[in-house]
């Protein structure tokens, strides 16, 4: 069982009140909802004090690990955070006391420091590694403003700023005694570190995500200046904001790429500036010892800068000479891939690092030829394909290959994704170095991703399992297979399902102005805007079904609602459009009285983590139909499936071992296989396939045959002309979409037909949550924690 801190209800209420006072001349019972925010978090700050200091000492004692990361998508806290300390329902109950709805808390922004995946793969490892106790911290990078918002205006994605601190940041800590300084070429700034706590579940550790904030070198002091002292000051505060002011959003291309080396070689700088330093004070100027105490994890390429940063710092600062350095650094990084195709690997022009971070560039440079040098010495393969192996070629930084070369494991994310890499994407290094591949199946935390999003299945599962052991030991929901024919099980389950999907409608209705019954069907297909996930197939095969619907076919179709969340990339102009499109199909089938209770399409708004939490414990069927061989893992997949969902997906990424875990039985798996693909795809031919069958031109043709608008950008065109002719950059129909259309159509048919038998589907769904457990990321954490960073458990329990 869960033990809380000791939940002193007076000396709570009494600080609370002290703070709201101070701060704002307010109580409890005057606080707005942000007052009552800061004041709260502020008071748990300064109860978790002493154990994060603790935690800290108790990490330098042993190796640790840090994991570093453009990205950490964290989300909200404040839920989180009460239900790792245990006082979830205390602190509930006393503010109900006084007048004050904890559900109000809804109102406060999500950190949204990332993207998708990577970056929530990032917040999900921090929780597991201080849950279970391992040292591990977070370097990343405080963006001013987070991912951008998104709403919807005549359909289209509109972005603005997420100034996600405007109403304060109590769960971060600055600390402005441990500044670092760092240079650019042209540029010096400091990098601000802030503190956030990250709490472990039932456990008295404490662990750290570092964000730096890069801030002038000087103090700006606008009353101490003449005119144009001071615009000159201003204009040199603002450029050193610039440089952690805004998270990129992925596929942003050309402007803002100096800033991007700069983000990163910020954030990697003051991370190993941070280590070295600490490392110093405590253990002196001896590195040998340096990779038996610490290991880098680099989330993805984007940090890679750090293993020329720590070589620098070695030989230009502490005089180690250049190849031990690059040997201890070899034995200090490890590089996680999260992408399959090669054409998106990092790459960097070679001039236009020379000129921001140019010792860096020498220092790679030494790198490269210290690789060609001792691949030429070994010979074989390594001679052979030394081509593929440069850092440096055509006057391009090939950052995978830095990151290997100067790493000791590379990792995949789901065992398809190892494969392809070890087959096809890195081939040739898999060829001189098969000791070093690795796979890590990625993970989710379900303190969020069930107790917290989902707490009335939470308490169905401990109670039927006698225990809510499976919050830190998620291989014990297997027990609930047990259950899996019993009526009165599946009876609540079905029961809580409803509920959410309640909640969930209201909500929808609240934010999108669109009402769903809660009885219909709920498909759900939540993730980045991608032409790879393949949100377009899933629009097509909505138009079939209403077209079919209209013409009085699909007599037993049970209603069912299909709802989409996803951010395109501001510059990813055929992702708006596919957007466009979904809400173009949205607008139609909605206001068709004909099809009204058959049918419902929603797209909401400004998706992020908070959303997520809403959505995954109200799906009936998750929706993962990326083009088999381009999905590395995806993690959404295994939420839905925790939360007892159906996965309607291709055999791709981690569906293929969420489905030989809960068997195929229970899920719908359809479409090409990775091989398939593989053998057809000079061969091809998506206009036979239009041609050749009438409902799938009747669907395609929407976009150009007067049935939709797309606001005379013409980008229905394109993406028409995208599955036909090819455009820019790809071949014809490069995503397969009309290969897997007619089989992907029947199998969502057949979930949908499935669900009739409400106990057989039911049966599915608890079976999938039963399998689950392999997919916390408790599970990867470990593995890690193992395999490649040799890392123990800290001490841990007893509690506060
Ligand atoms: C690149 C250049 C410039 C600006 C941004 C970027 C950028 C940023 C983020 C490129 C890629 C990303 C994020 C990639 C990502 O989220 N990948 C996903 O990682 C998940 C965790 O491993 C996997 O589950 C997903 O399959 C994978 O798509």
């Amino acid at each position: 069982m869960l033990q809380s801190i000791n939940f002193n209800k007076d000396k709570f209420v009494y600080f609370l009140n002290e703070y709201l006072k101070l701060e704002y001349q307010k109580t409890i019972s005057t606080a707005t909802v942000y007052e009552m925010h800061n004041a709260l978090s502020k008071t748990l700050m300064g109860d978790i004090s002493e154990s994060w200091k603790k935690s800290e000492e108790k990490n330098w004692r042993k190796k640790q690990a840090f994991y570093f990361s453009a990205e950490f998508l964290v989300g909200r806290a404040i839920f989180n955070n009460l239900l790792a300390m245990g006082i979830t329902s205390d602190v509930t109950d006393t503010l109900k006391e006084h007048g004050f709805d904890i559900n109000s808390f809804e109102e406060i922004e999500d950190a949204a420091l990332g993207n998708g995946g990577l970056g929530r793969l990032a917040a999900c490892f921090l929780d597991s590694a201080v849950t279970q106790n391992y040292p591990l911290n977070g370097y990343g990078i405080r963006y001013k403003y987070g991912l951008f918002k998104q709403r919807f205006e005549d359909g289209m994605q509109v972005e603005e700023a997420d100034n996600w601190t405007k109403h304060g940041d109590p769960w971060s800590c600055a600390k402005l005694d441990e500044e670092v300084i760092i240079e650019f070429a042209d540029q010096r700034v400091r990098a601000v570190p802030y503190d956030m706590p990250i709490i472990g579940y039932d456990t008295k550790n404490i662990n750290t995500l570092r964000l730096w904030q890069a801030e002038p070198i000087e103090e700006f002091d606008f009353k101490a200046f003449n005119n144009q002292e001071y615009i000159e000051a201003l204009a040199e505060k603002n450029r050193a904001e610039d440089i952690s002011r805004v998270l990129y959003p992925n596929d942003s291309n050309e402007e803002g790429k100096i800033l991007r080396i700069k983000q990163q070689y910020f954030f990697c700088s003051a991370s190993i500036q941070d280590i070295v330093r600490k490392h110093v004070s405590r253990f002196g100027k001896d590195f040998e010892n340096f990779p038996e105490k610490y290991a880098i994890q680099l989330n993805d390429t984007h940090p890679t800068v750090a293993i020329p940063e720590l070589i620098r710092i070695f030989v230009d600062e502490y005089e180690v000479d250049f190849s031990t350095a690059l040997k201890l650094a070899k034995k200090t990084f490890n590089y996680t891939n999260h992408t399959v195709m090669q054409e998106a690997l990092e790459k960097w022009n070679c001039e236009l690092y020379r000129r921001v971070i140019p010792r860096v560039f020498e220092i790679i440079k030494l790198i490269n030829e210290d690789l060609i040098e001792t691949y030429t010495e070994k010979g074989g393969k390594f001679k052979e394909n030394l081509e593929v192996f440069k850092i440096i070629k055509d006057d391009t930084i090939h950052m995978a290959n830095l990151a290997i070369y100067g790493s000791t494991y590379i990792n995949g994310v789901a065992e398809i994704h190892t494969e392809i890499l070890k087959t096809s994407t890195l081939k040739e290094w898999y060829e001189i170095r098969p000791e070093s591949f690795q796979n890590k199946t990625n993970g989710i935390t379900q303190r969020r991703w069930l107790a917290l999003c989902n707490p009335k299945y939470g308490k169905m599962i401990s109670r039927l399992l006698g225990s809510d052991s499976w919050v830190t030991n998620l291989d014990l929901l297997k027990g609930l297979e047990e259950f899996k024919d019993d009526k009165k099980v599946l009876d609540r389950f079905m029961r809580i399902k409803t509920d959410n999907k309640r909640q969930l409608s209201a909500y929808i209705e609240k934010y999108e102005g669109i009402k769903i019954n809660p009885d219909f069907i709920f498909d759900i297909q939540i993730k980045r805007l991608h032409e790879y996930k393949r949100q377009f197939l899933n629009a097509l095969s909505i138009l079939d079904i209403y077209f079919r619907l209209k013409d009085g076919e699909l007599m037993n179709f049970r209603p069912t609602a299909f709802i989409f969340g996803a951010k395109s990339a501001p510059g990813y102009d055929r992702a708006k459009g596919i957007i466009k499109f979904i809400n173009e199909i949205a607008e139609l089938v909605n206001n068709d009285e004909e099809v009204s209770n058959k049918l419902k399409v929603v797209f909401v708004q400004n998706y992020n983590v908070s959303y997520a939490e809403k959505l995954v414990c109200a799906a009936d069927i998750s929706e993962q139909i990326s083009t088999a061989g381009t999905e590395a893992s995806g993690t959404g997949n295994m939420k839905f499936m925790l939360n007892g969902a159906v996965t309607l997906g291709t055999y791709d990424g981690a569906n293929v071992e969420i489905v030989r875990e809960a068997g195929f039985e229970n899920n719908y798996i359809f479409g090409a296989r990775v091989e398939d693909l593989e053998r057809i795809k000079d061969f091809y031919d998506p206009v036979e396939i239009y041609n050749s069958n009438p409902r799938i031109k009747r669907v395609l043709d929407t976009l150009i045959d007067g049935t939709f608008e797309d606001g005379g950008t013409g980008i229905f065109k394109e993406l028409h002309d995208a599955i036909l002719k090819g455009a820019s950059w790809h071949k014809a129909d490069h995503y397969y979409l009309l290969l897997d259309f007619e089989e992907y159509v029947d199998t969502k048919l057949q979930a949908i037909k499935d669900y009739e038998n409400s106990y057989e589907f039911a049966r599915k769904c608890l079976i999938n949550t039963a399998n689950a457990g392999i997919f916390s990321s408790d599970r990867t954490i470990d593995q890690y924690a193992k395999e490649i960073w040799n890392i123990k458990k800290v001490q841990g329990k007893k509690i506060y």
